[in-house]
């Protein structure tokens, strides 16, 4: 792949994550999703604003491109860079138990014993920490490196393997998906394998084999239906994947695919997003909702100077 391309790829990974959100963001905790609503949203003037997903992908790419090369993650400031976009932006649609995370991380504590603290110290399994992890396939030289990357990104908030690893799973499949070729076809089980061979444990293994047993003709209500759209972990990585698998050349047919399955929108929306984003490019992106999508310089830019890094 050459520079350019490398580029257009890494502007699809977070332009992409970026509109899923937005996109989504109107229809989040609804049932199910009507294709005319979301011909609405798409085609209105009005600016794309982005959720949480965005805020804190923002700050992991952010963080990500101060580092050294190859130097991994400062857990402590990360856990401070997401605890102060939190106080910074209330207003984005945070989870809501995350905010005891970050109030923690903010008072002094160690972000291991904050990310420990909530939900009876067992720790969050919300979809936090997968919903950001996006960037930290563009740093990582391999699918596995990847998926060890996002584990300890998530780790910084969500205590519970289900929500870290989540984030594992979730970073290897945008490393894959940057590393095949668009306009080629594309082999939906080769790319499950691979997220299977980063697979932190048998609960994700057994989610990825209930992702790939879902039959591909599955409208999105049916997949919700298998496979979850809600705001735990386990609920709604399995849907963006299926989503992409179902639209892998298609980023705009794969956000759709994802929204119109309804509940946790933004989110799924996301990840499915950065899963297509990463694998056709900015370019394949839809001009006009990615004319109206707030922050999208910043986001492209970010994208360049991780592809460079
Ligand atoms: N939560 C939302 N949206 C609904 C609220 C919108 C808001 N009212 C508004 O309109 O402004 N969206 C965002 O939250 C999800 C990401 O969540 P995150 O960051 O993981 O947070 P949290 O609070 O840790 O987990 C979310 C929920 O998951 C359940 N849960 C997690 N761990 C649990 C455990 N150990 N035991 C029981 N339940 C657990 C809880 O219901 C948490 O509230 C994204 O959708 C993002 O867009
Ligand atoms: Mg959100
Ligand atoms: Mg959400």
């Amino acid at each position: 792949m050459n520079a350019g391309d490398r580029r257009d790829r890494a502007a699809g990974l977070l332009l992409g994550a970026a509109l899923g959100d937005a996109l989504g963001a109107r229809f989040e905790g609804m049932s199910a999703v009507r294709a005319e609503r979301l011909d609405e949203v798409e085609t209105s003037g009005e600016e794309l604003r982005y959720t949480d997903d965005t805020v804190l992908t923002l700050v992991l790419a952010e963080h990500l491109v101060e580092q050294e090369p190859g130097s991994g993650i400062r857990s402590q400031d990360l856990a401070l860079g997401f605890a102060r976009a939190w106080r910074a932006e209330p207003g984005r649609g945070w989870g809501g138990s995350i905010g005891n995370v970050f109030r923690a991380v903010l008072a002094g504590s160690e972000w291991s014993s904050a990310a420990r603290s909530s939900f009876g110290g067992q720790g969050s399994y919300g979809n936090g920490a997968a919903m950001r992890v996006s960037p930290v396939a563009l740093v990582a030289p391999t699918a596995p490196e990847a998926a060890a990357l996002g584990q300890r990104s998530g780790e910084v908030t969500h205590a519970h393997p289900d929500g870290s690893h989540a984030a594992a799973v979730q970073a290897c499949a945008v490393h894959l998906a940057l590393s095949t070729t668009p306009g080629t076809a594309f082999d939906a089980d080769r790319f499950l394998d691979g997220v299977a061979s980063c697979c932190p444990d048998s609960r994700w293994i057994s989610l990825l084999e209930r992702t790939r047993a879902t039959p591909r003709s599955s409208s999105p209500g049916e997949a919700a239906e298998r496979l979850g759209n809600d705001v735990t972990a386990p609920g709604s990585v399995p849907l963006a994947l299926f989503a992409f698998l179902r639209h892998p050349d298609s980023p705009r047919e794969a956000v759709r695919f994802a929204i119109a399955a309804g509940g946790d929108t933004d989110t799924i929306g996301s990840m499915a997003g950065a899963l297509a984003g990463a694998r056709c490019g900015a370019t394949a992106l839809p001009p006009g909702p990615l004319r109206r999508l707030e922050g999208a310089a910043r986001l492209r830019e970010l994208g360049s100077l991780l592809a460079s890094g």
